[in-house]
């Protein structure tokens, strides 16, 4: 079993129903158990700002699914979810992300491992660090808290929406 973390966002439709779904569904992937989910948040765009505010969470697998095997499960629960692959950082029902598998470190066409924007938002370390802990390692030896401290404070609430 590889302990994953699987970063969730949605910002058209009801975005709360499409989390709640999404962290279902990945609990129940084959060969995959359920490791944890964050409390979900609300964030301000980024990329185009003319876009509603998304929730954001992390949840955690454990999972002997190979890292793209994880992928075409992925993007077959955004298709499920109505996703369309529109303008690049637009409005989305769901967008499903590989944060970390294990200590997979990949750069291929397909699948990149670390997921290579996450250390830039805070809307996807902080749940993590919910999950994780702050003083959780990456394989550069960098820890959680650190990667936090060196993020962009983009506007980031916890919710109490339930899951
Ligand atoms: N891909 C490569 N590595 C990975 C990985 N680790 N996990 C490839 C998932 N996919 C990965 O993704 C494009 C391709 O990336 C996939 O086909 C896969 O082979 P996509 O989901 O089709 O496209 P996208 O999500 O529109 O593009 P991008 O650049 O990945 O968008 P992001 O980075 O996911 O950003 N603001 C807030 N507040 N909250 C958000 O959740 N999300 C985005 C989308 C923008 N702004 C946001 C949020
Ligand atoms: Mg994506």
């Amino acid at each position: 079993m590889t302990r994953c973390f699987i970063g969730l966002g949605a910002n058209l439709g009801n975005s709360h129903k499409a989390l709640q779904q999404a962290a279902n569904d990945l609990e129940q992937l084959p060969a995959t158990h359920a490791a944890g989910r964050s409390p979900i948040y609300r964030s301000a765009p980024v990329g185009p700002q003319d876009q509603a505010d998304y929730l954001n969470a992390v949840v955690a697998l454990d999972t002997t699914l190979e890292p793209l095997a994880l992928l075409l499960n992925l993007q077959a629960l955004e298709q499920n979810a109505g996703r369309q692959r529109g303008l690049r950082w637009g409005p989305r029902t769901l967008d499903l992300d590989i944060l970390i598998y294990g200590s997979t470190v990949l750069n291929s066409d397909r699948l990149t491992l670390p997921h290579p924007r996450m250390f830039e938002r805070n809307f996807v370390l902080r749940p993590l660090a919910d999950i994780a802990g702050e003083y959780w390692q990456f394989a550069d030896g960098s820890s959680l808290a650190q990667r936090l401290d060196a993020c962009p404070r983009n506007d980031l609430t916890p919710t109490t929406l339930d899951w």
